[in-house]
């Protein structure tokens, strides 16, 4: 009896790690992608039908089956990735982009990746959140020899769980995430699942921060908590595309965090659940309505919500410092400080002397100063309706009534119709009630409340 256990479970065992070396006598081909825009959804034409999700700036990476394994080609190396139009820094990533593409399995299927490196150093790739045997986690040192410069890797594993994932290295790390390696991998069910609903749109997208000067093209890779890029995907607004969906679709949102501080990622107009995590699928009985919901530093979070409020509904991190693009943050508050005089004086000397702040900082979003060859302006973006005064992690959810099933293109900015507008008020204002001191002093018991139009007489 024992015997035959034990027997039975070194086959499962050898089943599930042994690599056959025979079954990969060619690489297949990789796929490189040079724009930085969002791609359809890949249909799979191959292996177990699902419905693809679609990564906001990104796309995802191809295939070939052999053999009922399912093979992918990574190649890890320099990318130069535009952040906005007019805005390109050197990366590191994965087949032409930083992040890497979307990596789309079914729960179940065997998957075998191949993981060339063309970086200037030694790299790995972690299968964040897998379930897997453990030489193939990729942990540089730990798990695995390191990859060598222009070497490749094989790593091959059954996507076990279905749910939403990350990969990224594990060797250099802080270089090598600062660089922007990273991708996305979703493992769709591969049947009905109790605790995964049907949806119409389903996104994805990594959360990552750089610092990067003004002016220059390479991300700072020392930097541990104040970068000046905060991006999803490597986009910061207005670069980063919209959320384009039809009215009543259900929707869901895959974030995961790959910056050094959490990100609490907040949606207008609606209210969502959380119905998945790293770590799979919650349960219903622990899903609230929240607005937003924080993304902790390693973590990922899976929204869902019904998209049944017509309109441009912001989406973006809650934290104010991070809807900005790069600026200095060691400028001294100048709100209620009038040096417009001080200003006249120094523009005889100085032009196009230009000092920010005295009535908040709004002014930048319509001035946009001359700027360094190569950076997004701070605060940017142009609605209907004027700037919108944001950058980084921002951008809009697109709800139309006329958005057609499984169309993504992005219908242009929503009419409000007639009378569900924020308008001027041209009437007369009321003086506003003051409560004074006096009143509250008084010698009575109770404080009395003077109304509106009283007349005082205290
Ligand atoms: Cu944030």
């Amino acid at each position: 009896m024992h015997r035959r256990k034990f027997f039975a479970g070194a086959a499962t065992a050898m089943a599930a790690t042994a690599v056959s070396k025979v079954a990969m006598a060619a690489l297949p081909e990789p796929v490189i992608q040079a724009r930085p825009d969002t791609m359809p959804p890949l249909a799979p034409n191959s292996g177990r039908p699902y419905n693809p999700v679609v990564t906001l700036n990104g796309w995802t990476l191809p295939w070939r089956m052999n053999n009922g394994v399912k093979e992918f080609h990574l190649v890890a190396e320099p990318v130069v990735r535009e952040m906005v139009p007019g805005f390109k820094i050197n990366m590191w990533g994965y087949n032409g982009q930083s992040p890497g593409p979307t990596i789309e399995v079914v729960e179940g299927d065997r998957v075998r990746l191949f993981v060339t490196n063309k970086l200037p150093e030694h790299t790995t790739v972690h299968w964040h959140g897998q379930r897997l045997p453990n030489g193939m986690d990729g942990v540089g040192g730990l798990n695995q020899k390191q990859i060598p410069v222009g070497k490749t890797f094989v790593y091959e594993f059954v996507a076990r769980r279905p749910g939403t994932f990350m990969y990224h290295p594990h060797a250099d790390e802080m270089t090598q995430m600062a660089m922007g390696m990273m991708g996305f991998w979703v493992t769709h069910p591969k049947a009905k699942h109790p605790l995964i609903d049907e949806v119409q749109r389903d996104f994805c997208f990594l959360l990552n921060a750089y610092d990067i000067d003004p002016g220059s093209m390479t991300p700072k890779i020392m930097t541990m908590l104040d970068f000046n890029l905060w991006s999803w995907n490597s986009r910061v607004f207005p670069g980063i595309d919209t959320l384009n969906v039809r009215l009543n679709d259900k929707v869901r949102i895959r974030v995961g965090n790959l910056t050094m501080t959490n990100h609490p990622i907040h949606l207008h107009g609606h209210e969502f659940v959380v119905t998945g995590t790293d770590g799979g699928t919650t349960p219903r009985s622990s899903r609230w309505p929240e607005v937003t919901t924080d993304v902790a530093v390693g973590q990922m979070r899976q929204v869902e919500f019904v998209a049944d409020e017509e309109g441009d509904w912001a989406f973006h991190c809650h934290k104010s410092h991070h809807t900005m693009n790069a600026m200095g943050h060691d400028v001294p508050t100048m709100i209620g400080v009038d040096h417009r005089g001080l200003v006249r004086k120094i523009m005889k000397a100085v032009p196009d002397y230009m000092v920010m702040g005295e009535r908040g900082m709004a002014d930048m979003g319509e001035m946009e100063m001359a700027l360094p060859d190569n950076t997004a302006p701070m605060m940017t973006g142009t609605g209907p309706y004027g700037p919108v005064e944001m950058g980084g992690m921002f951008t809009t959810l697109k709800v139309r009534r006329d958005q057609k099933p499984g169309d993504y293109k992005d219908p242009g900015w929503y009419r409000q119709p007639p009378g569900t507008q924020a308008f001027e008020w041209t009437g007369t204002l009321p003086e506003p009630a003051r409560r004074q001191a006096a009143v509250a002093s008084d010698s009575g018991s109770a404080a009395r409340v003077r109304k509106p139009h009283g007349h005082g007489g205290h």
